[in-house]
């Protein structure tokens, strides 16, 4: 199907998606969610098979904007599974209702992760984060409900600094927040009590794959012996993962390590920026969801309990 063929909000979401105007992989499962219900909303398709094709296009158009955050595909697919019906009109209502229901329980699923990360969580304590996460923040603001007074090290994140919102969002939180350059991880990590990041997507054997800088992190963290702590809903929950498929790693534009001139500067090499790293599960203590906290390496039998369906995925043509 033609993509032009799309609602311009699909095409909208997909261009914020792309550029990062809408990231973080719970914000961008939330814009996919609604770029779905729009197109069943709008569409002028006239028969229940050609509004199905129309929402297995719109999937497919999202799904190629990022590759690594598997809330994307996971959202894709938990409305098309559930988008059926005899008639265009129980095809759009059912889309428009699993779309809605997708957004309410994403939320749910954060407020009640946000209560089992605070647990983990005394009043006192300091931790460190990295890159921007809302179900850390879920975390900490339910902390700070429970009265907690906190101390934040947050990682600057490069090269698109998302630090910068984090410690912009912890200060409204009250937390007392400090920001560093993500070279000076491993001087704080003795003043840390916890380090805590969020993840975009968690494979079946318990690795994680989370912003670039990740891994280093954790690595450093358990040779301090500082536990490190992953806030992530079972969206986060990548199902291929389980049949053997890896995590693709975006790569994204020199352009956002290196101005022109920079390179212009430097003259002939290669740059690379990979978006996201592999955190293995031996350097991780738990995985926080909104179904309690489990060890890295128990995830797979969430995992198999969450997603028993086949391997076809709702979006291909048929
Ligand atoms: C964002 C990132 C976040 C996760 C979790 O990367 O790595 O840690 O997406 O976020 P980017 P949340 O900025 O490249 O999208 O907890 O909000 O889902």
């Amino acid at each position: 199907m033609d993509r032009d063929a799309l609602q311009p909000r699909v095409h909208e979401v997909a261009g914020d998606i792309e550029t990062m105007e809408t990231r973080g992989a719970a914000k961008i499962a939330a814009a996919t969610a609604d770029a779905l219900r729009t197109q069943a909303v709008e569409s002028d398709a006239e028969t229940a098979p050609a509004l199905l094709a129309e929402l297995r296009a719109a999937a497919r158009f999202l799904l190629s904007t990022r590759p690594t955050a598997v809330s994307l595909p996971n959202a894709c697919r938990y409305v098309l599974r559930r988008a059926d019906g005899g008639s265009v009109e129980a095809v759009r209502a059912s889309a428009v209702e699993s779309a809605v229901e997708f957004r309410a329980r994403l939320e749910t699923a954060q407020a009640d992760l946000g209560q089992v990360g605070a647990n983990r969580l005394r009043d006192g304590d300091t931790f460190m984060t990295h890159c921007h996460s809302t179900d850390v923040l879920a975390c900490v603001e339910a902390a700070a409900a429970d009265g907690k007074e906190l101390a934040a090290i947050v990682k600057e994140t490069r090269p698109r600094k998302q630090g910068h919102i984090t410690a912009r969002e912890l200060r409204d939180l009250g937390v007392d927040v400090t920001l560093v350059v993500d070279s000076a991880a491993r001087r704080y990590l003795d003043d840390v009590d916890h380090v805590l990041v969020g993840a975009d997507a968690i494979a079946a054997d318990g690795s994680v794959v989370n912003k670039i800088g990740t891994s280093g992190l954790a690595i450093v963290a358990r040779e301090r012996g500082t536990p490190i702590v992953v806030a992530a809903g079972t969206l986060k929950l990548d199902p291929a993962t389980m049949t053997g498929n890896a995590v693709e790693i975006e790569l994204r534009d020199e352009s956002e390590v290196l101005t022109d001139a920079q390179r212009e500067d430097i003259g002939d090499i290669t740059v690379a920026n990979p978006a996201f790293d592999v955190t293995p599960p031996r350097y991780l203590d738990a995985i926080v969801t909104e179904r309690g906290q489990f060890p890295p390496e128990s995830i797979a039998t969430l995992m198999r309990e969450l997603f028993g369906e086949g391997p076809t995925e709702p979006w291909q043509e048929l």
